[in-house]
């Protein structure tokens, strides 16, 4: 049994794509990922978030539901189609609906803990270069500052990007993720754009808010060599470079790697950065959020890889990623809690006195209803409880962790994999839009009612 600090935070996430759907309603424009969906072949099953899990209108509902869970904090994103339909203009009832989602959440009890970007670009964006245009970083930066206008004296805590690398890499060198590009000297400038509309960000929030508090979330990868050779610790260590040093170096201390930008020389000359960027990109941030799900153990290749995961690496031709041993979830991912107390540990190494949040952990199982009507996931339950203990041995060893979101409330729509994988600790039933209690949901109910983890 273990107890956790009274005041820790217990939540759950979601993002307004993978759970909204009204799409076209109250004057959103599109975004990436309804161009992505409309296009034939790119997601897996066929689905889209055009109604996902209806949240838009069904959010009262849902809080309800949060609030049976026990947590005190919902971790959501707002749809920048929603609230800039073009540069320059704001759309009022985008603004309007968040607003109310947002007095729902303090009425109920529950903290707002609000990210601007969880991969939801305006498709106007993408057709003006998309983030490896400079540009991008502006528009954010003016969409944050309307927000901050509009919900700063509500929202508990400010995320900027949720995954950047997921956005900079799936979306613009792997392709899987909108909008679908596979162009590696592109995926560096997005990178770098991302990075600089985090700063700016935070900039514009600073202005229109007295004080706040700021946070990022990175999947920050576990990544482990095969053996104990230097050419598979070095193949490891340039994955961690265009993985976690890509953020954590400008956001955190100010400076890119110089390995990192001689690893993609080949790519690119990173001309993109200009005079001042890193002092912008480097703001104080409150709380630094860590996405975890699973590891990745990787080799020197003896030729180069182009396809596949390789893709999405620039400047890591001669590197294998290996199969994860172990029971898999339903995504293919290996389960190994350990990797997330040893990151958490590192973070804390590394930044002293940085408060710590795992915004996201979770697994993806085959669910079946079963006769009773509820939904029962010892697969997920398992990993759950796994993954809190490892939290736990993580603040043992002194980490200053203060939150875990559990991914996700609800099934939802699962990106290029469509609403055929379950992250949620809640079914939905997407024909009838009813909300089912999983095990799981039973079993994080138990933890954050009572703190207690047995
Ligand atoms: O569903 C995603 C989420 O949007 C970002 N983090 C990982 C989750 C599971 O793949």
């Amino acid at each position: 049994m273990r107890k956790f600090p009274d005041g820790f935070t217990w939540g759950t996430a979601t993002a307004s794509y993978q759970v909204e759907g009204a799409i076209h309603e109250d004057g959103r424009v599109p975004s990436i990922w309804d161009t992505m969906c409309a296009t034939p072949g790119k997601i897996k099953d066929g689905t889209s978030g055009a109604f996902a899990c209806d949240q838009y209108h069904r959010y009262k509902q849902d809080i309800a539901l949060m609030k049976e869970l026990g947590v005190s904090s919902y971790r959501f994103s707002t749809a920048w189609p929603r609230i800039i339909p073009s540069t320059g203009k704001v759309n009022q009832s985008g603004v309007d609906h968040y607003s109310r989602l947002v007095d729902a959440l303090l009425e109920a009890g529950i903290k707002p803990t609000l990210t601007l970007y969880h991969w939801d670009l305006p498709q106007y964006l993408e057709d003006a270069g998309g983030w490896p245009e400079r540009d991008t970083a502006y528009r954010f930066a003016e969409y944050a500052e309307v927000m901050g206008k509009a919900l700063g004296d509500r929202v508990d805590t400010w995320t900027t990007l949720n995954e950047p690398w997921c956005a900079a890499f799936l979306g613009y060198a792997d392709g899987e993720h909108a909008p679908g590009r596979q162009d590696h000297p592109a995926s560096l400038a997005a990178a770098h754009h991302l990075n600089l509309a985090h700063g700016l960000a935070l900039q514009a929030l600073g202005a229109v808010l007295e004080s706040f508090r700021s946070s990022v979330t990175l999947n920050l990868h576990a990544v482990y060599p095969a053996s104990k050779s230097g050419e598979d610790i070095a193949a490891a260590e340039r994955i961690k470079r265009v993985g976690n040093e890509i953020w954590l170096g400008p956001m955190l201390e100010g400076a890119y790697d110089p390995q990192l930008l001689a690893d993609t020389s080949h790519i690119s000359d990173w001309a993109f950065i200009q005079d001042g960027d890193l002092a912008v990109i480097r703001q104080p941030i409150s709380v630094l959020g860590l996405n975890y799900y699973s590891t990745t153990a990787v080799q020197a290749a003896d030729h180069p890889q182009y396809s596949g995961w390789a893709g999405a690496w620039p400047g890591a031709e001669m590197v294998e990623f290996l199969p994860r041993p172990g029971a898999l979830t339903a995504m293919g991912w290996d389960q190994t809690p350990s990797a997330l107390t040893e990151m958490l540990t590192e973070l804390s190494a590394r930044y002293p006195g940085l408060e710590l949040m795992v915004t996201e952990n979770g697994s993806a199982w085959d669910d079946l209803v079963s006769n009773d009507g509820l939904v029962h996931d010892p697969d997920r339950v398992a990993f759950l409880k796994a993954h809190v203990e490892a939290v736990g041995q993580a603040i043992d060893k002194g980490a200053p962790v203060s939150g875990y979101f559990a991914w996700s409330l609800l099934d939802n729509f699962e990106w290029a994999w469509g609403l055929s994988k379950r992250f949620g600790i809640i079914r939905v039933d997407y024909d009838t839009q009813e909300r089912i209690w999983k095990d799981s949901g039973r079993a994080y109910q138990r933890i954050a009612t009572t703190g207690i983890l047995d």
